[in-house]
């Protein structure tokens, strides 16, 4: 397959309420959105990075330059059989995996669409519904927390996640578990601690979490097995994973128990198929983490955890969770039983509105024929 043409758009939209982690808050979403055409046919992907270095080192702006200089003229010159070679061949650019990750989707999509088949199906998937839950950033005070928590179960999800940091943790995580006897329950730390922090970190075992997401630093691997050695509850890593070969790692050295797969942090769709594979193979169950996408990456996400390993929730929520208006139609609803339905049309099997995007779009560069 040749790729005609690649279009990357900077794009804002505006959070339906301020996002707050151990890391920072963000009320507004950028990201960029690429668009690959084939003839009459257009694949979407969404590069997760954000406006600042704070989850990662990748930002909208390192990705703009990654695209336009290595990855576009890469993809204009020459062409593919399959998207899945595209990992590889995009090896010889080290790291910048939101920015790989953006563009092999597109491809994905556009591959698909070709083929007359879903996302789901040329990745694999076998579940006709994505198992999902709700990330719950930190909160002004605990009874704001449990309001939120309310509502969140109220409204169907069958999995709550908690964002906590020092001095917001083992009480409002207890008032929560308190108040949801039964409630699917985990927190991420996003980095926020440190071994030292080990005999607080064990308070949290008392509260029966699925898990505890990276407790430690966002580049560790060897200090997580310490801590999952001190800890009953699983540890989950979602920061320090960035290919099949960390994962496999993370796995043969008992530093997690759980594995976040994020495509953008692993550097795409083809490297969350092989850490699904090497997990599975391992009987480490995993779970599809969500960057606050729009309902591009959502549908992307939302075929990807249609994989069979893919058995815990997925912080992958439903469109207006995240913004007044999404990108794509139909939106993304909540399902029974806390799930997405995945999509079944052709490629991400969602459309792009257009207007939508022109309305959001900050600026746009389109190169090729
Ligand atoms: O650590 O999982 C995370 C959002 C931005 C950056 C990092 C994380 C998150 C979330 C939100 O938890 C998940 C979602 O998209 O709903
Ligand atoms: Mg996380």
């Amino acid at each position: 397959m040749q790729i005609d043409s690649v279009e990357v758009r900077h794009i804002r939209m505006q959070l339906t309420a301020p996002f707050e982690t151990s890391f920072g808050v963000e009320s507004d979403r950028e990201a960029l959105i690429v668009a690959v055409r084939v003839g009459e046919l257009v694949g979407y992907g969404e590069v997760v990075a954000s406006a600042a270095p704070l989850y990662s080192y990748e930002t909208v702006q390192t990705a703009g330059h990654i695209l336009r200089d290595f990855l576009v003229p890469d993809l204009l010159r020459r062409p593919f059989e399959h998207p899945a070679e595209l990992d590889g061949r995009w090896a010889f650019i080290r790291g910048h995996n939101m920015a790989k990750a953006g563009a092999e989707a597109a491809c994905w999509d556009v591959w698909a669409r070709a083929q007359g088949i879903s996302m789901a199906q040329a990745l694999g998937g076998v579940k006709a519904e994505a198992l999902v839950g709700i990330s719950l950033g930190i909160q002004p005070s605990i009874e704001a927390t449990l309001e939120r928590v309310a509502a969140a179960v109220e409204r169907g999800y069958g999995r709550v996640k908690l964002k906590i940091k020092p001095g917001w943790d083992v009480e409002m995580v207890g008032a929560v578990r308190e108040a949801f006897p039964t409630l699917a329950l985990m927190a991420d730390a996003n980095s926020a601690y440190t071994l030292d922090d080990a005999p607080l970190l064990k308070k949290l075992d008392a509260f029966g979490l699925t898990m505890v997401e990276q407790p430690l630093a966002y580049d560790d691997i060897f200090d997580h097995r310490k801590l999952q050695a001190q800890l009953a509850t699983p540890i989950c890593l979602d920061e320090s994973i960035h290919s099949p070969a960390h994962a496999a790692a993370a796995i043969e050295l008992g530093s997690c128990r759980i594995i976040n797969i994020k495509p953008g942090r692993v550097g795409g769709l083809e490297a969350s198929r092989r850490i699904h594979d090497i997990c599975a193979e391992h009987g480490v169950p995993v779970w599809c983490g969500g960057m606050l996408e729009t309902g591009i990456g959502r549908a992307h996400n939302v075929a990807l955890a249609s994989l069979p390993n893919f058995t815990l929730h997925s912080d992958i929520s439903e469109s207006a969770r995240y913004y007044h208006q999404d990108l794509v139609e139909p939106e993304f609803v909540l399902g029974g039983n806390s799930t997405l339905a995945v999509p079944n049309g052709p490629g991400i099997g969602v459309a792009v509105l257009a207007e939508r995007l022109d309305a959001v779009t900050l600026a746009s560069q389109r190169v090729g024929r």
